[in-house]
């Protein structure tokens, strides 16, 4: 069957796209609605209604066709031809009307949303700008600056703002179609909006528009798109519509052949494809309404207010009644900071609190399907909560361990029945952190990794499967550069010149700065735990652990690598700059200058040898794991796809 059938209603032809599962402007679909606009030219209806199956209006162009060149009937063509047909056309949207799917709706001559529609430019988000006249058109219709900031950040906006600006006509709250065929008959017998492409384009100042446009991109940091989507933008208001989608087209092709457009384009499918297992196909997973979870620190109210934010019932244990009040007044922060950003309402909120109970004995964990202890990095202490669930939980509950390194099959190895323990290491915040490693130990059952892959979902997180090993994905390649980035220090970097080169990389922050952030005693305290693991002949640097042994543990003490004043701002630190010189001579290691590339070099091939060896021993399936978890746990910069996806480019 068609992608796109045409069906009459009265006097008005209805086209549907039916191109599952987000009706993606395919070759098909666009082949169809050439020859359904052909249709409707000759046999002249009243007006055409354009509508889509399924979950959604025309999510976008079809990315997975990038790759290739471009096959007719191309998308900017059709629709001019669709602005220029010589019925009215009525775009009837639900669900999100993205990239090429907004383009299509500002062909037509009307757009009426559904309620609960989004409509937006996202095309940044894939290193591109629209390509078929969004932001040629889209200033053409509502306010220039407001087309600027959704072709510049790619956020989609909701159907009611998307009616305050201009840029839907009507919404509904009624059943979509039949509000469509009013709309059209309406249109039908009014005279028809002037095409927005033969619209003048309003004038806007230079110095409103610098403004406005240096905070659109401020963001941005190494990332081009929303630089060109923004000049794409201002051409468009320089120039008439034709040139200016000429121009406009130019810049998407050249876009498209770019190395941040092919990264951008890899983690979009690679985030997509990650947290699939054929183990878990078919098998359902167990209930997970009922959550627990053991420690009310950072970490465990983080978790129990991503479940209490995701609708679930949340039991949390802590050792005594001062730490359960302290962890409570923590989840009930998380919960009362999303009411304060107007993220949910006073009912919600009330709501969630209702579904959420403290204690200090492990009775109240009864009841619950799955429990994740979030409690002190400390094996033996994680047996013992381990015991403690064991005999409180129902046999088929789902027991989850935190841990962001201990071993998990100690762990599972530890319970009578340890194919009812998994790992997942929430990363902090936990409430607002996207990825989630599932930790697969050896014994784990099938339906226990589906239950924690169907608690991903439910929590809104993106899953990475890993294997166990010390670190598993995320913390182990973190631990191999952060240990480059020491031995760095010795042969001639200083912190200031790494973190710069890290942040010039595109990170959000360096190695340093980070560890000053969370706190140099974590680290301290791990180290001690296993130095009389470490073979004699592995290469130490001392340097961390004489910070720490002064009390200096970073920005919380006011010094760590850095010193910190008033204002928060780091600054660089004598004594510990002293120390890495002491350092150096005192291993009779001559430093060398290292510029930022050469710096970089060692700490990006540093994590690509260590992913190379996680896949090689199986704690990651697949690249895409490596590089989903490298951008989603440390922020390594997107629009360069992760150390995996750079290697093999
Ligand atoms: C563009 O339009 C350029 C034009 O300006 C100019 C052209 C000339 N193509 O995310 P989900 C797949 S650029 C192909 O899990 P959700 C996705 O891979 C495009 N496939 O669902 C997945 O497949 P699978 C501008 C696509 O409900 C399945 O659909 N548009 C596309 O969480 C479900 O996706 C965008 O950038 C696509 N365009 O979210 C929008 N989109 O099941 C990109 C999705 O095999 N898409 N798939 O794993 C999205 O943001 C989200 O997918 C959406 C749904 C919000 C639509």
């Amino acid at each position: 069957m068609s992608v796109v059938t045409t069906q009459m209603h009265g006097d008005i032809a209805v086209v549907t796209i039916d191109n599952p599962p987000v009706n993606a402007a395919s070759q098909a679909v666009r082949q169809g609605l050439l020859a359904a606009l052909q249709a409707t030219e000759k046999s002249q209806p009243a007006a055409v209604v354009l509508i889509c199956s399924g979950r959604s209006f025309v999510a976008g162009a079809d990315i997975r066709e990038f790759d290739k060149p471009f096959l007719e009937p191309m998308l900017p063509d059709l629709l001019n031809a669709i602005e220029a047909a010589t019925r009215p056309w009525i775009a009837a949207i639900h669900g999100t009307a993205l990239g090429g799917g907004c383009e299509l709706a500002l062909a037509c001559s009307h757009r009426l949303g559904l309620s609960t529609a989004k409509i937006g430019l996202p095309e940044v988000n894939l290193g591109l700008i629209p390509g078929a006249g969004g932001t040629v058109r889209l200033p053409r219709l509502i306010d220039p600056l407001e087309a600027a900031r959704l072709a510049v950040t790619g956020k989609p906006i909701g159907a009611a703002e998307a009616h305050k600006l201009g840029l839907f006509d009507a919404v509904t709250e009624d059943d979509l179609l039949t509000a469509a065929l009013t709309m059209a008959r309406d249109a039908a017998s009014q005279p028809r909006p002037k095409p927005l492409l033969s619209r003048e384009a309003p004038a806007v100042a230079a110095e409103t528009w610098n403004t406005a446009i240096a905070k659109l991109t401020s963001k941005a940091r190494g990332q081009h798109s929303p630089h060109e989507a923004a000049a794409s933008v201002r051409d468009a208001l320089d120039h008439d519509g034709i040139t200016a989608l000429g121009l406009e087209r130019e810049r998407f092709m050249r876009l498209k052949g770019s190395s941040q457009s092919a990264a951008l384009r890899y983690i979009f499918f690679a985030e997509r494809t990650v947290g699939k297992t054929p183990r878990t196909k078919g098998i359902t997973p167990r209930p997970t309404a009922n959550i627990g979870v053991v420690g009310g620190g950072t970490m465990g109210a983080g978790i129990a207010a991503a479940a209490l934010l995701a609708g679930l019932t949340v039991h949390m244990v802590e050792r005594d009644l001062d730490a359960a009040n302290a962890g409570a007044a923590r989840v009930e922060g998380i919960i009362g900071g999303s009411l304060k950003r107007g993220l949910i309402s006073q009912t919600r909120h009330d709501t969630l609190l209702q579904n959420f109970t403290t204690a200090s004995t492990y009775a109240s964990l009864a009841t619950a399907d799955l429990v994740i202890e979030a409690v002190f990095e400390d094996m033996d202490v994680k047996k013992q909560v381990f015991a403690a669930l064991e005999a409180a939980c129902k046999p088929e509950a789902v027991l989850a361990t935190n841990t962001s390194y201990l071993d998990v099959n100690e762990i599972a190895a530890s319970v009578k029945d340890p194919s009812r323990v998994v790992g997942l290491h929430f990363f902090s915040p936990a409430h607002i952190m996207k990825l989630l490693e599932i930790v697969v130990p050896e014994t784990v059952a099938d339906d226990v990794l589906a239950t924690a892959l169907q608690l991903a979902k439910s929590l809104g997180k993106l899953p990475v499967l890993a294997g166990v090993c010390d670190g598993f994905i995320a913390n182990r390649i973190m631990s191999s550069y952060r240990r480059e980035a020491d031995y760095l220090l010795e042969d001639g970097a200083l912190p200031h010149e790494v973190d710069t080169a890290m942040r010039d990389f595109g990170m959000p922050m360096g190695i340093f700065e980070m560890q000053d952030l969370a706190g140099l005693d974590i680290g301290w305290a791990a180290r001690k735990r296993r130095a009389t693991a470490r073979p004699a002949s592995e290469r130490y640097v001392d340097i961390p652990d004489r910070i720490c042994e002064q009390g200096n543990f970073g920005r919380k003490t006011g010094r760590g690598w850095y010193l910190y004043g008033e204002d928060g701002t780091p600054q660089r630190n004598p004594e510990v700059e002293a120390l890495i010189l002491a350092e150096s001579a005192r291993k009779n290691i001559t430093r060398q200058s290292f510029g930022a590339e050469a710096i970089m070099a060692r700490i990006l091939g540093c994590m690509q040898s260590e992913g190379a060896a996680i896949l090689t021993e199986g704690i990651a399936a697949s690249r895409e794991d490596i590089d989903v978890t490298m951008v989603n746990a440390f922020g390594f910069p997107r629009w360069k796809g992760g150390p995996m996806f750079l290697r093999d480019a």
